[in-house]
């Protein structure tokens, strides 16, 4: 991509809070990541802890619906500094980046798998909060099977207050979101090898998929700027908010 491809996306990102970068992965690449991912469903993810790998209904393995820690295998170990990605994410945060370990989301037909409102660095906890997640689109996404849906501008109105959801996978949710927020939502609609970044402070959610047969894969990357320190405290109270989401849900470490 070139320099001013790079500066006008960075506008865009620090003006909204998100930016849509249409055909990001080359074809090649995209078949590439595409059998990895699926090798390592196959090969991996059958002897993964619950903690590891997250499905809708644990007894049905289509229902996988998340993979984290995906660093385990080399293939992802190394994505996490591919040229591409970093390169990007470090145009929109402003300075040099880290790749943090690859995630894998899905939302498979016929479940019911909201995400909850929220902002990633909560979760994260980094100060200054120069983290952007690269989302990229492995299927088409729109309305129908749960796109993204961010409140732009909202990277710069400071973190909202959560609470523990009831969601595997997104153990805390804006407790206070309203219709007003609502009414500000714009629906991410992405081409399979669309990508979009959206800021550690944007306000995001997405609804169940609805349709009846379409996946709604995707491949995430967090990337934060080398400046983030993390709060410690803020940090211990997540994590303990996480371990008594997975123990109330009796998943095994
Ligand atoms: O894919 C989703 O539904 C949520 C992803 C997300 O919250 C994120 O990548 O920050």
């Amino acid at each position: 991509m070139s320099a001013i491809e790079l500066e006008s996306l960075a506008a865009c990102y620090h003006e909204q809070g998100y930016v849509i970068v249409r055909g990001f992965l080359p074809p090649g690449e995209l078949r590439e990541l595409q059998q990895e991912l699926d090798r390592y469903v196959r090969e991996v993810v059958p002897g993964l802890s619950d903690r590891d790998a997250f499905y809708v209904d644990r007894a049905r393995p289509e229902t996988l619906k998340q993979m984290q820690h995906m660093g385990q295998a080399p293939f992802f170990e190394a994505y996490r500094t591919r040229p591409r990605w970093i390169e990007l994410a470090s145009a929109l945060v402003g300075e040099e980046v880290v790749g943090g370990e690859p995630e894998w989301f899905n939302k498979p037909p016929g479940t019911d798998s909201p995400t909850p409102p929220h902002q990633d660095n909560y979760y994260f906890c980094l100060r200054p909060a120069n983290v952007v997640t690269l989302w990229l689109a492995l299927d088409s996404v729109d309305e129908e099977n749960g796109c993204l849906r961010y409140v732009p501008g909202s990277h710069r109105e400071g973190i909202r207050p959560h609470d523990a959801s009831h969601v595997l996978g997104f153990s805390q949710g804006i407790d206070d979101y309203a219709a007003a927020d609502q009414a500000r939502e714009v629906a991410i609609r992405l081409q399979v090898g669309d990508l979009v970044a959206h800021h550690g402070e944007m306000i995001h959610r997405a609804e169940p998929n609805r349709s009846a047969d379409r996946h709604r894969r995707a491949f995430a990357m967090v990337c934060k700027g080398r400046s983030c320190r993390r709060d410690e405290q803020a940090f211990a109270r997540y994590m303990d908010a996480l371990q008594a989401q997975h123990r109330r849900l009796g998943l095994q470490a």
